[in-house]
């Protein structure tokens, strides 16, 4: 069989940083680690080739050669899901789709011959079926499988110089309930972790293929598993010392890791420069209603500035629209980054995601919405307890304010403040992105301004910070840009809209 995947297509969104990469010669910042992944579970005499369309585009002679089309992505990607289903059904193709959306979401592919749910390791018989006869439409998931059964991802198939990152996955799941969260209910609350040993082989074939630089854990919470990660952390420094230091890492991970000095000076000294936190909120009321209290056992601004002087840059996600908010909220959210050192801040509405506790509920209170309402990030997908066009319009004030050039900036100023010097290298090439942003940004760019006393404050503090401060000043060229051009404008139009139907009620 000969099989070809597709990676889904992205919409334009913060976290696409489509703006910034035009401007380096990139195509994405992340390859599509679930299909590589699941091509090394396929049978190993099928011929695999893989697109992704956010990289290249699908031509009809891809389709021609194959016999089966794969297709995967998240919910988000599910308009260009679907267009790909109908041009590979077309041409008379098998398609399965799999990946986030088909699991969470299995009833919204209707147009694929099968829709294979939930992890594949452990499962490679099912998953040679499905492709090659399509029994069943629907292949429900089974246990959750231990990581040791995953394999090395196909990173051969990818365009690696398309990226701007790379990307491996060390675990899966995370112990906390928050109401909001998918993660529990589709990867289970007992993290499960790679052996060390895999992981590291992942790490072989990223760097044997040549590349050097960044690469993502994209686990849910890197510490899930504390002991683990503890033991993982020295065997990480140890790979990345035998081989000159080629990677740099950044992870996610709860907010608690700022209680953990150790794991800490661990991930530091592996090579992690940076964390996602889900910190979502300064307001307790909110937080004990969600059941995040893990963000309860540390003030958020301490946990920032104990990360970001370990070395360990802060990006943080935010949450507006609980049930609990109301006006001082959103100016909590406010005072709250007023202050922060934290550069790439991800203020979202709250959605209420398919099997979550938080669906369950809003269904129960009779309060979801009918689909499509709330899927392109303008609207809540539920009724809010807020008034709506109050809600949205402060919402569009606080990223507004959040992404004005100069607040940005001066966030990444507070960060540079605290940040140690730490070990950074010129990468391959680092010079050409470099050189680049310099003369997009720093000759031609709107902000130049800003790009230049950053890159001066940075150079001050040391040298070796100027690549940080390139990177900081590109990616704030995409998240300035897509909120003013993108997003406030949309979430204008959904005021206007949640207006004119309270009007006519
Ligand atoms: C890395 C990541 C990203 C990266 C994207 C990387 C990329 N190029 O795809 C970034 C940071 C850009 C990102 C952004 C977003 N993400 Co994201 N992301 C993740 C994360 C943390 C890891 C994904 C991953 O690589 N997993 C590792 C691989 C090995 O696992 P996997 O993808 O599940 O694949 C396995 C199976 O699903 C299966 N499989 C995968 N594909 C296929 C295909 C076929 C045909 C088959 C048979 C099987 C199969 O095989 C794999 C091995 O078992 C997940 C959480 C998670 N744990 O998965 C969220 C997740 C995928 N993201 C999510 C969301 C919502 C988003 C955002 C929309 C958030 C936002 N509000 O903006 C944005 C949108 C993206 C954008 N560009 O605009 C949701 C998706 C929910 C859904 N049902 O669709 C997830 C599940 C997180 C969550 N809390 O719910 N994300």
């Amino acid at each position: 069989m000969k099989i070809l995947l597709i990676h889904a297509a992205f919409p334009v969104t913060y976290w696409g940083f489509q703006h910034a990469l035009a401007l380096i010669g990139k195509r994405a910042s992340l390859p599509p680690l679930g299909l590589v992944t699941m091509a090394a579970h396929l049978p190993p005499e099928w011929p695999v080739r893989l697109i992704d369309l956010n990289v290249a585009p699908l031509r009809d002679a891809d389709l021609a050669w194959a016999d089966a089309v794969l297709v995967g992505g998240m919910r988000i990607q599910a308009p260009s899901m679907h267009e790909v289903m109908a041009r590979a059904k077309a041409s008379g193709k098998r398609v399965i789709v799999g990946g986030p959306a088909a699991t969470t979401s299995p009833e919204e592919f209707a147009d694929a011959e099968v829709v294979f749910c939930g992890e594949v390791e452990g499962r490679e018989e099912e998953l040679r079926e499905a492709i090659q006869h399509g029994h069943s439409r629907v292949v429900l998931p089974g246990a959750r499988p231990p990581l040791g059964q995953s394999r090395v991802p196909r990173f051969d198939l990818l365009d690696r110089n398309a990226y701007t990152s790379m990307a491996v996955q060390y675990s899966r799941g995370c112990p906390f309930r928050c109401e909001f969260c998918d993660i529990i209910e589709i990867f289970g609350r007992v993290p499960r972790v790679k052996p060390t040993a895999l992981l590291l082989a992942e790490l072989d074939a990223l760097h044997e293929l040549g590349w050097r630089g960044t690469v993502f854990f994209v686990d849910d919470n890197f510490i899930g598993n504390r002991r683990q990660v503890a033991t993982f952390l020295p065997e990480l420094q140890a790979w990345q010392a035998a081989r000159g230091w080629p990677l740099e890492f950044y992870t996610e991970a709860s907010i608690d890791l700022a209680l953990e000095p150790e794991l800490v000076a661990g991930m530091v000294q592996a090579g992690f420069r940076s964390v996602f936190l889900g910190i979502e909120t300064a307001s307790t009321e909110a937080l004990l209603a969600a059941q995040k209290t893990q963000n309860l056992r540390i003030a958020p601004q301490e946990a920032v500035k104990i990360l970001a002087r370990a070395g360990l840059e802060v990006m943080a996600g935010f949450i507006v629209g609980f049930d609990t908010d109301d006006e001082k909220a959103l100016d909590m959210q406010r005072q709250f980054l007023e202050a922060a050192p934290i550069p790439l801040a991800m203020v979202g509405l709250l959605t209420a995601l398919p099997g979550t506790a938080l669906w369950r509920r809003l269904q129960t209170e009779g309060r979801l919405r009918a689909r499509g309402i709330g899927e392109n990030f303008t609207r809540p997908n539920f009724v809010p307890r807020m008034d709506e066009a109050r809600l949205l319009d402060g919402y569009a004030r606080l990223l507004t304010w959040l992404y004005a050039p100069e607040r940005y900036f001066a966030r990444c100023r507070a960060h540079l403040a605290l940040t140690p010097i730490l070990r950074q290298r010129v990468r391959k090439g680092g010079v050409k992105t470099g050189l680049l942003a310099l003369w997009r940004l720093g000759i031609l760019g709107p902000r130049r301004r800003e790009f230049w006393s950053l890159l001066a404050a940075a150079v001050r503090r040391s040298p070796s910070l100027a690549s940080w401060a390139v990177e900081k000043a590109l990616q704030g060229e995409h998240l300035v840009r897509y909120t003013a051009e993108h997003l406030v404008p949309r979430m204008r139009e959904a005021v206007a809209e949640v207006r004119a139907e309270a009007r006519s009620t």
